[in-house]
């Protein structure tokens, strides 16, 4: 190269180097909150272990209304309650009165309060509806037990011993419960009726043949709707409201639900977690709003883990790898099969919730995986929902309550909120660098995912398709999104090397927007850190 020409190269190199994951220019649409659910960045929260607010170290309502600003700073625009009715158990999936809070949370007035104040922030919430099964303690279960002729016998599903004899054999699992059991005696009398429990004999599964059981989760539904002021539902269990033999049965049923629940509020929203592949998922999406992508998580993961590109289609417990996978095309082909069922599908995208390992752990509290995984997360279609803690990069592995451990607000002597009901195995505030410090800090994973989150807010990342970018290399994912006139270029580089990749086909692609790491672009040569990102803007 000639020194004139060497001059002009570095002059141009210096101009669009940037470092750092933020934005670098600011032409976000300035909307006007609350978004349309298609836009919005959702954040789960496990009541229990969030924010305590009256030292008994159990989280409650008024810890969570006292944790509002940060979710505000954060810059999400829903909140995913797990259950919070009463309930025997610690997760409070196995509920025994659908009308009420449990005390440990707090009173229907604080929900009430936690309710307008998340709505003057335009965050909206929607709350877990777990309507498959009831608890085992429920008084219609504790009823129907009583015999054949008790008064909410037929609220769930019973069958003859004699009728059941070659289900009670099967060993079949599924995605979502490792159990094999589903037919259980009453009191360990095997020579009477057995009882439904797809989970496990702790939680009977309601009979929706029975119109009277419909009813009831409908006048349910409107009591949080209405009188409570919910903005949403998500519905646990979705796939199993009948045995997978009469699946059609279940697609029938929620679509029903939606009907009613939008007589209610017609801008209700409902996300139903259907664990399965794409193909069985997508007759569902006609009974709601959204329906979570799990073989996206999985694809997300796994391609970090493994440096190069896995697109997963087979709910995660499967996957290709060839040259030819690649995460846009996944999208292009099984997005219609949701649209077919509902022209206003909204697909919902996550890395792990409450039933997985957390993110951290999955990829060995290595920092630039964790924040590559983010920044995957945020430039790909799909809402966002960030699994509470994953933002501070907080660790946890199975057994269940060790993916559900308290969350770390400040070092142990400041942090007035932390939750104590469990003692911790994973994160505590030495393992993991507590929020109120990261907040401070520009570099921190949680800046990081303010960054994503805002980046997320145009419309070409909520709203634009998605076209594959090939590099001819498989550890790279990279990919353009499209919306009216905007159309922005995504590079990822799963691999633990600096990478320069021929910047020909982004020439028309001239502003960094956003980074992860030393990214430069030339006209010729675009230059990649281990493990950066770019995106940028024609
Ligand atoms: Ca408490």
């Amino acid at each position: 190269m000639k020194l004139q020409q060497q001059l002009i190269y570095y002059i141009l190199l210096l101009i669009i180097t940037s470092c750092g994951g933020r934005e670098m220019s600011q032409d976000a649409e300035n909307k006007s909150l609350p978004v349309a659910w298609n836009q919005a960045v959702f954040y789960e929260i496990f009541v229990q272990s969030f924010a305590d607010s009256d030292g008994d170290g159990i989280g409650d309502i008024n810890g969570m209304t006292s944790k509002l600003d940060y979710l505000k700073d954060l810059g999400i625009d829903a909140i995913w309650l797990m259950p919070m009715s009463p309930s025997p158990s610690y997760h409070k999936y196995d509920v025994t009165d659908y009308l009420g809070i449990h005390p440990d949370y707090g009173t229907i007035e604080d929900f009430k309060a936690f309710i307008q104040a998340a709505h003057q922030k335009n965050i909206k919430v929607v709350m877990d509806f777990v309507i498959n099964h009831s608890g085992y303690d429920h008084p219609w279960f504790q009823n129907a037990m009583q015999g054949k002729n008790a008064k909410y016998r037929d609220y769930y599903v019973w069958a003859d011993k004699d009728s059941i004899v070659e289900q009670m054999a099967k060993k079949v699992t599924s995605f979502d419960s490792d159990n094999v059991r589903q037919w259980h005696p009453v009191n360990g009398d095997s020579t009477k009726e057995h009882y439904y429990g797809f989970f496990y004999g702790g939680m009977p599964d309601l009979n929706y043949d029975n119109p009277a059981v419909r009813a009831e989760m409908y006048e349910a539904g409107k009591f949080w709707l209405t009188d409570v002021g919910v903005d949403g539902f998500r519905l646990d269990a979705a796939k199993h409201i009948y045995p997978d033999d009469r699946a059609e049965d279940s697609h029938a049923f929620w679509k029903e639900f939606k009907t009613e629940m939008e007589k209610i509020n017609p801008d209700v929203y409902l996300i139903g977690e259907v664990w399965a592949d794409a193909n069985t998922a997508s007759p569902y999406a006609a009974g709601f709003t959204s329906l979570f992508n799990f073989d996206r998580a999985f694809s997300i993961l796994e391609s970090i883990n493994k440096e190069r590109v896995v697109a997963a289609n087979i709910a995660g417990h499967s996957y290709q790898i060839d040259s030819t996978a690649n995460l846009a095309d996944v999208i292009n082909t099984s997005l219609p099969w949701f649209e077919k069922y509902n022209q206003n599908f909204v697909e919902a995208s996550f890395l792990s919730n409450h039933d997985q390992n957390r993110v951290a752990s999955v990829l060995g509290n290595d920092q630039s995986k964790i924040k590559l995984a983010a920044s995957m997360l945020f430039t790909l279609p799909g809402t966002p929902y960030i699994y509470y803690g994953e933002e501070i990069g907080m660790l946890g592995l199975k057994p269940d309550e060790n993916i559900r451990e308290p969350m770390v607000w400040d070092a142990d002597e400041l942090d007035g909120a932390r939750t104590s009901w469990m003692q911790p195995v994973y994160t505590t505030a030495t393992s993991v660098e507590p929020a109120m410090k990261q907040v401070r800090d520009d570099e921190s994973l949680l800046s990081h995912y303010k960054s994503l989150i805002s980046l997320k807010k145009r419309d070409v990342f909520s709203l634009g398709d998605i076209q594959n970018l090939d590099f001819g290399t498989y550890n790279i994912v990279a990919f353009t999104r499209n919306y009216g006139e905007t159309s922005a270029a995504v590079v990822h580089n799963l691999s633990n090397q600096k990478v320069e990749l021929d910047a020909q086909t982004l020439s028309d692609y001239s502003s960094i927007v956003w980074s992860q790491g030393e990214v430069s672009k030339s006209q010729s040569v675009l230059i990649l850190p281990a493990r950066g990102s770019v995106v940028l803007l024609k």
